[in-house]
């Protein structure tokens, strides 16, 4: 188990909740999840144009900044580059916002957005998603530090210049590579 719990990480089977704020009310009615930015074609899909989006499933490991690690998520949704591919991300994006209902904002360079474990999902280890986890949706970005899983998803914004997301302001790192322990923007400026 060693080589799959990063430096400075603790092994739970638990699953904690964070957030900053609160769980935000959903309404399935008034949803849209939305593309915008570098894209040929933005989007607007209602909640019933996403259920019907091909479904994936993943195993991944879910790294938090606050130290725990929970191995062996099983995650089931839509492959971001499903939705990626159906907007037509133009060629000069480099990075992505990614919006939530509560308000929150996080930053993903596209290549990590595109990566094969990356999902929008609506169920975890075979249940629907928690609304307390994000549910009924949320993003997974298994290779970064859990901030960037960004819950309760509404939009993507494709960008051609990295813009820092809501704990990438106060004081979070801008990538987030839990192998490599970038937990604090501090560490930014000695790499
Ligand atoms: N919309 C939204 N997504 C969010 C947050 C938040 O405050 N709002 N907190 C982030 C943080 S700091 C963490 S550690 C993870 C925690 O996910 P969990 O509550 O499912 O364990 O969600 C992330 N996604
Ligand atoms: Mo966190």
């Amino acid at each position: 188990m060693k080589d799959r719990c990063p430096p400075g990480q603790t092994l739970t089977t638990k699953f904690p909740v964070l957030h900053y704020s609160h769980v935000p009310a959903f309404d399935e009615n008034g949803y849209r999840l939305e593309t915008k930015g570098r894209v040929l074609r933005p989007l607007a899909l209602r909640w019933a144009e996403v259920l019907a989006l091909p479904r994936v499933e993943r195993t991944s490991d879910f790294h938090c900044v606050t130290a725990w690690s929970r191995l062996d998520n099983r995650w089931e949704g839509i492959a971001l580059r499903e939705v990626v591919d159906r907007t037509g991300v133009r060629s000069d994006a480099r990075h992505a916002l990614v919006h939530s209902l509560d308000g929150y904002t996080t930053n993903v360079p596209l290549a990590s957005l595109l990566e094969d474990d990356v999902l929008l999902a609506l169920r975890h280890d075979g249940r629907p998603l928690d609304a307390e986890h994000g549910g009924p949706i949320r993003l997974v970005v298994p290779k970064l530090y859990a901030w960037k899983s960004a819950k309760w998803v509404t939009g993507i914004e494709f960008l051609e210049r990295d813009r820092r997301g809501f704990w990438e302001e106060r004081g979070y790192h801008d990538r987030a590579d839990p192998w490599r322990e970038e937990r604090y923007s501090s560490r930014e400026d000695t790499e």
